[in-house]
């Protein structure tokens, strides 16, 4: 079933990392990324017409930053490590502020967006959910912009559906929003059955699922 906006419903958009890095010849592409562009842009389109928000996600590293393969000597990107918050996944240098990467893929309809939550750019920490970082504790903000705004249903779709969008749909949640993901605008990485994991997790804690191109 589509799911309708309601104006009194307190109705979010979180596009989460539509960035080139994350799509077709980026450093950390993720199959089929750029397959949520059109995806993605329709639903701009019905969030901005209905009157709803919307908020992008961009993750933005420094260089060197601590969750690439490349800081930490003998380790290949997708190798597990331990930090002082927890086990952490090493990637290839990705959302360098400041290179190409990092920006948002060129036809995203960015405009439309009412605020940009970057994430990552604390040197220590990785941060895949947009509204904690990996620690669990080191808040983004995005939690008291919603608050404020009113914003009660949180609709996430972008990249990847098994890391930034699903960390950030399970954290919605534990923060008492009601998360509901289009999946079918959505990619994952799909790495060690992390697409499992995470569709379990957001089972678990309640994440609904809805399509963007239902009822088309
Ligand atoms: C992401 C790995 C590292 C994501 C970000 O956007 O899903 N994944 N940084
Ligand atoms: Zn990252």
């Amino acid at each position: 079933m589509r799911t309708t906006l309601d104006p009194e419903a307190g109705d979010l958009l979180v596009l989460v990392d539509i960035q080139n890095d994350f799509c077709g010849g980026g450093a950390l592409a993720v199959p089929d990324g750029d397959a949520v562009v059109p995806l993605a842009n329709d639903l701009i389109r019905r969030f901005k017409a209905a009157g709803a928000g919307i908020v992008l996600t961009q993750d933005w590293h420094p260089a060197g930053h601590s969750s690439f393969a490349s800081v930490h000597p003998g380790r290949a990107p997708y190798d597990m490590v331990g930090m002082p918050y927890g086990p952490q996944t090493l990637w290839p240098d990705h959302c360098v502020q400041g290179t190409a990467g990092a920006e948002f893929h060129p036809d995203l309809l960015t405009l439309a967006a009412d605020m940009v939550v970057r994430k990552g750019f604390r040197p220590a920490i990785d941060s895949y959910s947009a509204f904690f970082e990996n620690d669990g504790i080191t808040p983004t903000g995005l939690t008291g912009y919603c608050r404020e705004r009113g914003f009660r249903r949180l609709f996430f779709a972008g990249l990847a559906l098994d890391y930034c969008v699903s960390y950030s749909a399970e954290d919605s949640a534990r923060c008492g929003f009601q998360p509901i993901v289009f999946e079918d605008a959505c990619r994952p990485i799909d790495m060690n059955g992390s697409l499992d994991l995470a569709l379990a997790r957001m089972n678990a804690i309640g994440v609904q699922f809805t399509r963007a191109t239902c009822g088309k």
